[in-house]
């Protein structure tokens, strides 16, 4: 029982954190947006992709998230407005961002020139989806070569997201990837969520997914 309390006090304390958050990015206006999925399907990618379709559009700042480095801070630095790397590899949650790392992140940020935050969340699918950072809308990535089972073997991830992306779809050719029984799946757990199928190297539904993006950008200034 006792544990049970415990993991019930970090996640009320994360919650508090979580709602000062979002306070502070609607004050300014900003959309924040969490991307996250497995190790490797593409969040780094979609990034950049994100930025280069909307630079002229959007102001975006980008937190990105690993356990150790900043070779996603590197890639995104000469695209982004402003870009903050957090590690979380000596921190007491190592394998999510919580919502005090993202506060911190926050007053690093020139926030009056910002009108986007996307957040880069620590390449996994489990710790991800027990932390709300205050963002306003969650993105899952599952790709391709990860396999087409991800949603029963990590349910959880998936039921909070307002997008689910099948990244890499220019290697559908080459793989055992059920698209059909996939999107199935994630309409069983989330009848709600867009599913979009793209290719951050080809470019194939990036259109589709930066639409997306601008909308939430507006209905968020017109306080939706
Ligand atoms: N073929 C193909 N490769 C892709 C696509 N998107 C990303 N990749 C490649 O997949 C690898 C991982 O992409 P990243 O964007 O770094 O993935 P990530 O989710 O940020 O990875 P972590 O931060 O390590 O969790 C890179 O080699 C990308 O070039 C895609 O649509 N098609
Ligand atoms: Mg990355």
């Amino acid at each position: 029982m006792k544990k049970i309390e415990v993991i019930q006090n970090v996640l009320e304390a994360n919650e508090a954190i979580a709602r000062r958050n979002r306070e502070l990015l609607e004050k300014h206006g900003i959309l924040g947006i969490n991307v996250m999925s497995g190790p490797g399907a593409g969040k780094t990618s979609l990034i950049l992709q994100t930025i280069a379709g909307l630079r002229d559009r959007l102001n975006v700042a980008v937190i990105e998230g690993d356990v150790a480095s900043t070779v996603d801070a590197e890639k995104v630095q000469d695209e982004a407005r402003a870009v903050v790397q957090i590690n979380t590899r000596n921190m007491p949650e190592s394998c999510s961002l919580t919502a005090a790392m993202i506060e911190s992140a926050l007053k690093e940020l020139p926030l009056d020139e910002v009108d986007l935050v996307l957040i880069e969340n620590i390449g996994n699918l489990i710790c991800p989806s027990e932390f709300a950072l205050g963002e306003h809308r969650r993105v899952v990535i599952s790709s391709l070569p990860e396999g087409d089972d991800k949603t029963a073997k990590y349910p959880l991830i998936f039921v909070d997201a307002d997008v689910v992306i099948v990244n890499k779809i220019d290697l559908l050719p080459y793989l055992d990837f059920d698209l059909a029984a996939f999107r199935e799946a994630v309409r069983g757990l989330n009848s709600e969520a867009l599913v979009l199928q793209l290719s951050c190297k080809t470019g194939q539904g990036v259109e589709e997914w930066r639409s997306w993006v601008l909308e939430q950008a507006s209905l968020n200034r017109s306080g939706r």
